[in-house]
C-alpha cells in the first residue's frame, strides 16, 4: 500500500529483519518532522509491533550521520541500563530492528533513509500535559537521558542540525523572512512580529554562556516535547525517551526550557483560544522537582539559575521558528490547515506572556529548592 506521502512503507517493512508475518504498515503518531509507520507482525513467537520511520532528508541534510549518533545513542543507553540492572531495559530505550542485510538502516531507491524500532509498549506520548504527576515524570525522565549519555565513548557526536538552538541565528533567520515576506502574509502577523522585535535583547544568553564558558556542553536530546518521551499507560511513569534526530552536543537549558513549553500549559502546541495558554505554577514546580531529582550530580549552580529563563527562552524560540515558517510559506513543519503555522507562533507567543508575568517566582522557587 503507497501512503498519502507517496511511499510504500508495507514494501520497506519487508527489508528489515523482523520474525513473523508482516500484515500491515499504518501512519501513527503526530510528529512534525519524520514519517512514522506502526508495522503490526503475526507473532511467531516475537513481538508483534514496531515503528518504522522514514527521516526527512529535507530538515536532516546528513542522514546518515544522524543514523551514526542514534546507533551509538541507543547501543550506549541499554548497555547502561542492562548493566545497572534494570529488569525493563528492553522498554526503557530505543532499539534498532537491523535490516536483512544487517545495517542499522535502509535506504530505498529514492534514496529514503528508513530506520525500525521496537515498539514501546504500554506507554502513550502526550501531546497535552494533564497532571503534575506527568510533568515530573517526563523531567525526570529527560533528566535521567542527559545522566545516561554523559560517558557516551567515541568522541563528539555529529550535528545533525547545525545551530539547531542559536536563538540568535533563529531570530536572524525571522528578520530575513520578514524582510523577504515572499508570500505577502506579515500583513496578518503585525502584533506577533512586534511582539518577537521586541524581544531581540534577550536571545543571546544562553549562546553566550556556552561561548564564555559559563555553562558547560553535554549531550542533550534537544527536542524534549512532552510527546517525545513515552509514559506508562498505568502508573504514569517515564518509560522511555524518544525521537533521538536531536541529541547531540548542547545545553541542558534547551532540554528543560522545551519542557517548560510543552509541559506547563493545558493547552495544545496549537490551541487558537488563547485565552486557555498559560504557565502553570504547580506544572513548574513538578518539572523542577523531577528535573533535578535526575540531574543533581552534574548540574552547576549557573545552569540551576537559568532553568527559569531557559522556559522562556525555548519557547520563545520555537514560536519565532513557526513564525519565520509561516512568513516562509510553510516549507519545514507539516501542517494541517493553511493558519497552522501562524496559530502555533502565537500560542508559543502567549506562552512567553505567561512566563515573563511569573519569572521572578519561578527563580525563587527554584533559589530555594
Ligand atoms: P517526529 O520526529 O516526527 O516527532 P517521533 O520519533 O517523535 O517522530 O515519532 C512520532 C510518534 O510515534 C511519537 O510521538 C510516538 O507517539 C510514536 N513512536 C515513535 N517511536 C515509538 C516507539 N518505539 N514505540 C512506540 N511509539 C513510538
Ligand atoms: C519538531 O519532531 P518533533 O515533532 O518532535 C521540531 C522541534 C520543535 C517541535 C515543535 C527536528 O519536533 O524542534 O520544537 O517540532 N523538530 C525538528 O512542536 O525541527
Ligand atoms: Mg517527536
Amino acid at each position: 500500500m503507497t501512503t498519502a506521502a507517496g511511499h510504500d512503507a508495507l514494501a520497506i517493512a519487508h527489508q528489515f529483519a523482523l520474525v513473523g508475518e508482516i500484515v500491515s504498515a499504518s501512519p501513527y503518531g503526530s510528529g512534525h518532522i519524520n514519517d512514522t509507520y506502526k508495522v503490526d507482525v503475526k507473532p511467531a513467537g516475537g513481538p508483534s509491533r514496531f515503528v518504522l520511520q522514514r527521516i526527512n532528508h529535507n530538515v536532516f541534510r546528513r542522514p546518515d550521520e544522524l543514523m551514526a549518533n542514534v546507533e551509538r545513542v541507543c547501543a550506549h543507553a541499554f548497555a547502561k541500563l542492562k548493566e545497572a540492572g534494570e529488569p525493563d531495559a528492553e522498554r526503557r530505550t530505543l532499539r534498532l530492528i537491523p535490516t536483512l542485510e544487517g545495517k542499522a538502516w535502509h535506504i530505498d531507491a529514492a534514496g529514503n533513509r528508513w530506520r525500525c524500532y521496537h515498539f514501546i509498549e504500554g506507554a502513550t506520548g502526550h501531546d497535552v500535559v494533564r497532571s503534575p504527576e506527568q510533568a515530573y515524570a517526563a523531567a525526570k525522565s529527560f533528566g535521567a537521558f542527559q545522566s545516561l549519555l554523559a560517558d557516551l565513548p567515541g568522541g563528539r557526536l555529529h550535528e545533525t542540525i547545525p545551530d539547531f538552538h542559536h536563538t540568535p541565528f533563529r531570530f536572524a533567520r525571522f528578520q530575513q523572512a520578514l524582510a523577504h515576506d515572499a508570500h505577502g502574509r506579515a500583513a496578518a502577523a503585525v502584533p506577533e512580529i512586534a511582539f518577537a522585535l521586541a524581544r531581540a535583547h534577550e536571545v543571546s544568553v544562553v549562546v553566550e554562556a556556552l561561548r564564555d564558558g559559563t555553562i558547560p556542553e553535554r549531550v542533550t536530546h534537544n527536542d524534549t516535547k512532552l510527546n517525545n518521551v513515552l509514559l506508562d499507560d498505568i502508573t504514569q511513569e517515564g518509560v522511555c525517551v524518544i525521537d533521538l534526530d536531536t541529541v547531540m552536543p548542547g545545553s541542558v537549558l534547551y532540554d528543560f526550557g522545551d519542557l517548560v513549553r510543552t509541559s506547563t500549559s493545558p493547552a495544545a502546541e496549537d490551541e487558537t483560544d488563547l485565552a486557555k495558554v498559560r504557565m502553570q505554577f504547580p506544572m513548574f514546580e513538578a518539572l523542577v522537582k523531577g528535573y533535578l531529582e535526575s540531574t543533581r550530580g552534574f548540574l552547576t549552580p549557573r545552569e540551576s539559575a537559568l532553568l527559569p529563563f531557559a522556559g522562556k527562552l525555548i519557547t520563545f524560540e520555537i514560536g519565532l521558528r513557526f513564525l519565520t515558517d509561516w512568513l516562509e510559506g510553510d516549507t519545514y513543519f507539516k501542517i494541517k490547515r493553511p493558519t497552522h503555522n501562524l496559530d502555533r507562533a502565537r500560542t508559543q507567543f502567549k506562552l512567553v506572556e505567561s512566563i515573563e508575568a511569573q519569572l521572578p517566582a519561578m527563580q525563587a522557587l527554584v533559589a530555594r529548592v
